[in-house]
């Protein structure tokens, strides 16, 4: 008998753990009213306790009546006490979610200024019918020079200075030799542009870097004239810059192309007037380009009695830093965070 009472009053202990570890973890309206059922409704835990009292020994039922009272009442109190609470609170901030808040900002990565500035330029190539490739950073001294009438020792190699792997075999200075690897592989009409990255080992400084990135393009095909380059490279610099932009066509000097130019177009920050971004000319350089010589086509296995073609390329970081007025070339390939974001 003696034994059985312990037990009673231990599950009474029990008991209480259980009710207050419930009513802790009863954080909506919901939760509690089940909490109410389960502990003080009409056939509830606690209601079932005193209707026990019958079946505890005599000598006993005093002590256990009294204590499963008070805990009736405690249960009571404790329970009247949380739902006020929890009205003060209201029920969205008792939950632990609250879907109403915004969210936590995370860090996210942006397109880096040339390959933006790549994909626009790529991007009007190709709507005017241009295809895209690309080719080998590492050259052999036949694609990046001899092909494109560099003679041996001609000065003009002299204008690149050139990273050699050996003897042979260079970083390419230029695209132009995946344009020679585009004409051995294709008869015209050729319409291709190739962008990349490339090379030349110069002094660094806020103007010049060892690396740089080009787009040159190429249009072989009978009949193809300067006039066929002078409006796919007017159509090009108003699609880029601004539709009413007017262009001039300076003479210039490429080996791989004859007659060569250079193409300014009008300073798109002070309309032609002069400012420090043109060096008070009005204009700003943007691309160099010609017919391409008679034997760069022989060199592709191209028939210059029958073909010709014109040719161009541009540096994408020079018209990054003109488009962006940015000043220093090398901010380009430091990936300082602070500058990336800016795009
Ligand atoms: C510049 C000038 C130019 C070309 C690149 C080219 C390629 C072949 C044949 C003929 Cl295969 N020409 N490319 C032509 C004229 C100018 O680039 O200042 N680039 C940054």
């Amino acid at each position: 008998m003696a034994r059985e009472d312990a037990s009673t009053l231990e599950n009474l202990d029990t008991l209480r753990k259980k009710i207050f570890s419930d009513l802790e973890s009863a954080t909506d309206s919901a939760a509690l009213e089940s909490f109410r059922i389960k502990y003080l409704g009409k056939k509830g835990a606690l209601r079932a306790l005193l209707k026990g009292l019958k079946n505890i020994p005599a000598e006993r039922r005093k002590e256990y009546g009294a204590r499963a009272n008070q805990l009736r009442a405690e249960t009571e109190q404790a329970f009247s006490s949380r739902t006020r609470q929890k009205k003060a609170r209201g029920d969205q901030q008792s939950s632990p979610f609250d879907p109403s808040l915004p969210g936590y900002p995370f860090p996210h990565g942006s397109i880096h200024p040339l390959t933006k500035i790549r994909n626009e330029i790529r991007d009007i190539f190709i709507s005017m019918g241009f295809d895209v490739a690309y080719g080998p950073d590492v050259e052999s001294d036949f694609y990046n020079f001899a092909a494109l009438n560099f003679p041996p020792h001609h000065p003009a190699r002299d204008m690149q200075d050139t990273f050699l792997v050996s003897p042979e075999v260079v970083l390419r200075t230029h695209t132009s030799p995946v344009q020679i690897r585009i004409m051995e592989e294709q008869q015209p009409p050729i319409r291709c542009i190739m962008p990349g990255r490339v090379y030349r080992h110069e002094e660094i400084s806020s103007r010049s870097y060892c690396i740089f990135h080009q787009v040159e393009g190429l249009y072989v095909d009978r009949d193809v004239s300067f006039a066929d380059l002078k409006g796919t490279l007017l159509w090009f610099a108003r699609r880029f810059f601004d539709e009413k932009t007017h262009i001039k066509i300076r003479p210039s000097f490429f080996p791989f192309t004859e007659p060569s130019v250079e193409i300014d177009i009008e300073c798109f920050l002070c309309k032609g007037a002069g400012c420090s971004v043109c060096k008070q000319s009005g204009w700003l350089e943007i691309l160099g380009a010609g017919m391409v010589h008679p034997n760069v086509l022989a060199s592709g296995g191209i028939d210059s009695e029958h073909y010709t073609g014109f040719a161009f390329g541009m540096g994408i970081e020079r018209i990054a830093l003109l488009k962006y007025t940015i000043d220093d070339i090398r901010l380009f390939f430091e990936n300082d965070i602070r500058f990336l974001r800016q795009f």
